[in-house]
């Protein structure tokens, strides 16, 4: 990576030199000094030469062809049916109908340039009682999906858990069941046995976070339930368990050399002022913030303070569990979208977080509260706590109004404005050494954003949802070049 940083500098000098010895004609005198300025600029915010450009989708939320090939019903089918649960109405019954169009979607990430592209399996394709007889049709898709994105060119990272839980497995309690926990298992060792002859890279269970505290506790996302604190505390406990038990079915049964690891959507902890000791407080609260998951899954033991914030709210768990939730991962993939503002504090804990003033710029979507900042903190405090080696931004990007422009085109000037600032921060990460391998857009296309429905556009390529036309937005043609100059421009 240095290399790759001391070469471009090597080449900026002698242009630089160069430049110098000639004289320019008067006329582009001027364009030539601000091209070479902007070429200098742009050296400067570069990306190493392995750095791998992504984007990401999830099952339900683009494939629609909810009843075809044996699938079964998920929690979110049954959750999007019943009245009120999503705006408008909405369901993914359709969708991008992305399980019928996904070559030309593909062909669409192509021109992009896109290197990698995270999606994920949807559970009731492939087992549509979530145990049992596999369907399968099911897998069948996923393979054809594979190899159409292998013949592209584009290496395919793979979730086997974006929140669409077989019905079959909610009926029986889903996640507050344990019995669930072992079905994931044997459901993601028989996928990745299937599927790791092409797929490298496997993440258990995306966002963990989200799945608990909006599925299960304030009910905003499927199966929609608002669980007291000692049943969330429990349940939150089998998730993370899923998870280990899950890394260990993977390792077990998918070809030597596939990584394994996770897609969390950790509190990106963020000092209010880069000083000292308001560092040191993000710190403590990136560890703290994240004791439920990630603190876990990196340390194999709930912290004393969560534990003891808990109290008899605290979930039953053995040693031997704690192991399993600690085995160790290949690579860590963190979802960052808005940052945790944390400050110093003579507290106990040390720190407190600082939430945003009512006049704190957002995005369209009101929680997407803009903070490059997060994506420089987030990835170097995890690294730095956990000494990890490969780390994955498996999610960032933003809503955004996305009107048609009387010329027919989308001119998101916003989502650019987002992504040029986040990635500039990710690049000073990078830069430092902090180990993040690749970075993975939510999302490629306008897609079912869960409760949201379709309200809210969080592609860089535009979907007419009656027509199933694809407009890429500018923001395309902003990632297009990014990837292509391999920097942020
Ligand atoms: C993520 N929050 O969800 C999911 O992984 C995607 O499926 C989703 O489409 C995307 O982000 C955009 O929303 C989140 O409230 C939902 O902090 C809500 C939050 C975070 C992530």
């Amino acid at each position: 990576m240095l290399d790759n940083f001391s070469r471009r500098t090597f080449a900026r000098i002698v242009a630089g030199s160069a430049a110098a010895l000639t004289l320019p004609g008067v006329e582009s005198a001027a364009d030539s000094a601000s091209v070479s300025a902007l070429d200098n600029h742009k050296s400067s915010l570069s990306f190493p030469k392995s750095f791998l450009w992504g984007s990401a989708t999830a099952s339900y939320q683009v494939e629609g062809a909810v009843r075809e090939a044996g699938r079964g019903l998920s929690i979110w089918d049954t959750f999007s049916h019943a009245s009120g649960n999503t705006q408008n109405g909405d369901t993914g019954d359709i969708a991008d109908d992305f399980f019928h169009l996904y070559k030309k979607d593909i062909q669409l990430m192509k021109e992009l340039g896109l290197k990698t592209f995270r999606f994920s399996v949807s559970w009731p394709r492939v087992f549509p009682s979530g145990v049992g007889t596999p369907n399968p049709q099911g897998l069948d898709f996923y393979q054809r999906l594979v190899d159409a994105l292998l013949e592209a060119g584009i290496q395919p990272f793979c979730t086997l858990y974006h929140w669409d839980l077989p019905q079959a497995l909610q009926d029986k309690g889903g996640w507050e069941n344990r019995d669930t926990a072992k079905a994931f298992a044997d459901y993601a060792g028989y996928t990745a046995e299937k599927l790791s002859d092409k797929v490298k890279y496997f993440i258990t269970l995306n966002e963990m976070r989200t799945i608990v505290e909006n599925g299960y506790t304030l009910g905003t996302h499927a199966p929609g339930l608002k669980l007291d604190a000692k049943r969330v505390a429990q349940l939150n406990h089998f998730v993370a368990l899923a998870h280990g038990l899950a890394l260990r079915a993977i390792r077990a049964h998918a070809t030597p050399g596939t990584k394994v690891g996770i897609s969390d959507n950790i509190k990106a902890t963020t000092p209010v002022i880069e000083s000292r000791e308001h560092i040191e407080a993000a710190r403590k609260a990136m560890r703290e913030e994240n004791a439920m998951f990630l603190a876990a899954v990196m340390e194999g033991r709930y912290t004393d303070q969560y534990l003891k914030r808990l109290a008899a709210n605290a979930p039953y768990f053995t040693a031997e569990e704690m192991e399993i939730i600690a085995s160790p991962m290949d690579f860590i993939g963190i979802n960052i979208y808005q940052p945790t503002f944390v400050r110093a504090d003579d507290s106990e804990k040390g720190y407190a977080v600082v939430p945003p003033p009512d006049s704190y710029p957002h995005m369209l979507s009101p929680w997407i509260t803009i903070g490059p900042e997060a994506l420089y903190w987030g990835p170097k405090l995890v690294s730095e706590l956990w000494k990890v080696k490969e780390m994955y931004i498996t999610e960032n990007g933003t809503s955004s109004t996305d009107s048609l422009a009387p010329d027919g085109k989308i001119y998101d000037t916003d989502r650019v404005m987002y992504l040029r600032n986040y990635l500039t921060q990710l690049r000073r990460a990078v830069s430092e050494g902090v180990p993040v391998k690749g970075y993975f857009l939510w999302s490629i296309l306008d897609n079912f954003e869960w409760a949201d429905g379709y309200e809210k556009r969080f592609g860089i390529i535009y979907v007419d949802f009656a027509t199933q036309k694809r407009i890429p937005k500018l923001s395309a043609a902003f990632y297009k070049q990014v990837i292509h100059e391999n920097a942020v421009c």
